[in-house]
């Protein structure tokens, strides 16, 4: 029963049917389903065949927009019914963004959650968004850990400028640095001094687990 709904849920991201993402995902959780199963399994496939579709040329950019709100959509009804779980102290604080000249959020919206159901206290400043931004978010919350997202190649190379100008600003002992995103891989993070890499929402729990020296 569970495979039937992934597959149709992956549909409606593939198709863009945002009224019916939301309805599969109500009756997901109505079936007692895992929400983070229906996102990794159904959501996520959808997702991956849109970007497929969309490199071979068969999709365009509006049928990118409309797999990804199809998405957000149905987030917004799993993504609560995960943080609902959450039952811990707060391990530590964590600031996530999208780097500048990126606006893909989905990703790093779903870590964010993902930490948040896990403990972590997390300030999400969202995307676009500039390494004195993300400095300023660090300062003012006091964190102890950021994470930053990036999804193309190109603005991969923010992740760097981020960290250099984390170390111009003395926060660098502060403050451990994770990285993501699809173009991410651990020797780009081991080449640009990045604490560590997570190539999924999970793993990048693990890794803030083991980044804040607590027990997952
Ligand atoms: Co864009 N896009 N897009 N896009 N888009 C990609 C990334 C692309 C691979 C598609 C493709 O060609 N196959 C391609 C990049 C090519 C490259 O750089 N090599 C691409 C392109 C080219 C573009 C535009 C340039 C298209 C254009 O305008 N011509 C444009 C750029 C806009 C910009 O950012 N400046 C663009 C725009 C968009 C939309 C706005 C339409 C939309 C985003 C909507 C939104 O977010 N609100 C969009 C989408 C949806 C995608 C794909 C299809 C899906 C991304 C996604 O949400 N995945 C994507 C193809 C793909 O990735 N297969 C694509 C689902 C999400 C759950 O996974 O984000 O990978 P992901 O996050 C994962 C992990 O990566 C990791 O955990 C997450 C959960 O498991 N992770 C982290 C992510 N961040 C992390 C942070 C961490 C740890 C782990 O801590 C630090």
């Amino acid at each position: 029963m569970s495979e039937e709904m992934y597959k149709k849920l992956a549909q409606t991201v593939i198709e863009g049917e945002s009224e019916d993402a939301v309805e599969l995902a109500k009756q997901a959780l109505d079936q007692g389903l895992d929400p983070l199963a229906c996102i990794t399994h159904g959501l996520t496939k959808g997702i991956q065949v849109t970007g497929e579709l969309f490199a071979k040329g068969e999709y365009y950019l509006p049928e990118l927009i409309i797999g990804a709100d199809a998405m957000k959509a149905a987030l917004e009804i799993l993504e609560p019914a995960m943080v609902g779980n959450q039952q811990r102290e707060v391990v530590g604080t964590v600031v996530i963004g999208t780097v500048e000249g990126d606006l893909h959020e989905i990703g790093k919206t779903l870590v964010g959650t993902m930490l948040t159901a896990s403990g972590f206290r997390v300030v999400d400043i969202g995307v676009d968004k500039s390494a004195e931004e993300f400095i300023a978010a660090i300062k003012e919350n006091n964190a102890t850990i950021v994470a930053a997202s990036a999804l193309l190649t190109t603005t991969m190379l923010q992740q760097q400028k981020l960290i250099d100008a984390i170390e111009d600003a003395g926060l660098r002992e502060q403050v451990k640095v994770m990285v993501g995103g699809a173009p991410v891989t651990q020797s780009y993070a081991d080449q640009i001094g990045a604490d560590g890499f997570a190539e999924d929402a999970i793993s990048a729990v693990n890794l803030a687990f083991r980044l804040a020296d607590a027990p997952a």
